[in-house]
Formats: C-alpha cells, structure tokens, sequence
C-alpha cells in the first residue's frame, strides 16, 4: 500500500481488456465513490463490447441521490448476481465483508478460474484479489478508476466521467483533500463533458422533506456553551417519533 500502483494497473488492464462479462461491486450501501467507480468502470468495459452489470449487496435498489450516475442502468439488485460470475470487479471495499451477502462471489469466482480485481484506497485492504490495485494515498477509488481507463487506452465518455467525478468529488468532502493530480484529474473530467452543479446538487444539496423536519427538530434543542463556545443538539429514537425513521443518528454534537 502506499507504493506505485503502475504495474497493478497494468495487470487490472490486461485482465479486463478482453473480458466479455463483468460484474462490478461496490460495498454495502454504496456511496458516491462505491457506486460512481462500478458505474464508470462498467461503462468503460460495456463501450468496448462486455456484457456489464451493477450491484452491492443491500440495499436492493440504488439511493435515489446516486441515480443520475447510472444512465445506462447498468445496476442490478444483488439478488440477480451470477453465482460465479466469469471477471468480478471490487471496487472500494477494504475487505471481502464489505461486499455483505455477495462476499461469496470473491471465492466462487475465483474457485471457476476467473478473475477478482480489487480495487480500493482504503488503508490496510487485504490482497483477497487475483489482481489487487490497492493505494491508500488515492483520494479515492474512482481516481484509480480514471487512471485504470487510461492504461486500457479507451476514450472518456461523459456518462463514465461523470460517474468517476462524482466519487472524487465526495471522497475529497468537495476537493477540501485535493491534490494537486485532484484538480488535474477534475479537469479532465469537466473537459470530458461533466456538469459539475448537475453532479454535485443530487449527491450533496438534496434530502428528503422528511429530512428538513428532523433536522429542524433537533436544531430546535441546540444549546450552548460559555466560551469556549460549544453549541450542541440532542435526539432519542422517541424525539421526535415523527420523522425519526430518516434520521441516522441517535445524538449530533455541532
Ligand atoms: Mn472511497
């Protein structure tokens, strides 16, 4: 981890390049970046003549805030997985547990002789790959993604740039930990075709109605402190009952 990951994304290249199907997988409940790396990889390998398909373990449908990242509707639910299927890519997990219930598809896959390319910057990811891209000073998967897209020598498309921007975007908390081969990444992405308000808006400014009352709520409670001034809120699974369902955590400290 941590080292050049050239001859890694070498190896990921060759495996993929002639793979006629591929089933990428992100972690359970996926994010930008889990969602976004599958989607652009998939695009990427179905434009150069694959049969692709989508998932993660749970939920079984994709967040509605990562929708416009999947126009090709290349996801399905977890339950529509092969049982081994032929090239398997993880992308984002930091171990075989973080697939959920598809975990298995590692072992089956690689049991039929095909291959698992792992790849992920999480620190400390376990090599459970044939070909293992693993770098813990990437921002995020989706830049080794990008870079991935580069060794297979294949265009970027807008549906795939968008895609790989919106993990980048999310893993870097909007470019706060960006490089600068971040930005130099980014514009590449944006001269790919890349709406970046258009990304962004679904992923980081939207919620449900549902949301605003909860948060209205537990703001109402907020307390401070003398200087040095802490402010503070509070939320119990009971408080309030209404609109606690949305809510994912049981205490907020601002
Ligand atoms: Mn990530």
């Amino acid at each position: 981890m941590g080292t050049d990951v050239t001859g890694e994304l070498k190896a990921a290249a060759a495996a993929l390049a002639d793979a006629t199907d591929v089933t990428l997988l992100g972690h359970v409940n996926p994010d930008a970046d889990a969602f976004g790396s599958a989607v652009g990889l998939g695009m990427v390998l179905r434009d150069r003549g694959a049969s692709v398909r989508v998932s993660f373990g749970s939920p079984a449908a994709v967040p509605e805030s990562l929708r416009h990242l999947d126009d090709a509707g290349l996801f399905v639910p977890a339950d529509a997985v092969p049982s081994a299927p032929r090239t398997l890519v993880v992308l984002d997990c930091g171990s075989v547990d973080r697939l959920g219930p598809l975990a298995d598809r590692v072992a089956t896959t690689r049991a039929a002789g095909g291959d698992v390319v792992v790849i992920d910057h999480h620190f400390a990811t376990a090599e459970f790959g044939t070909v293992n891209v693993l770098d813990d000073r990437a921002e995020a998967t989706a830049g080794l993604v990008l870079r991935l897209v580069d060794e297979l020598g294949a265009p970027l498309t807008e549906p795939a740039a968008r895609a790989i921007y919106a993990g980048i975007l999310t893993d870097t908390s909007s470019f706060r930990r960006a490089t600068p081969a971040t930005h130099l990444a980014a514009a590449r992405l944006l001269e790919a075709g890349v709406d970046p308000d258009a990304v962004a808006r679904p992923l980081l400014d939207s919620h449900p109605f549902d949301w605003l009352r909860m948060l209205s709520a537990v703001l109402g409670r907020t307390s401070s402190t003398r200087p040095p001034r802490r402010a503070w809120a509070w939320c119990t699974p009971r408080s309030p009952p209404r609109t606690w369902p949305t809510c994912g955590a049981r205490t907020w400290t601002v």
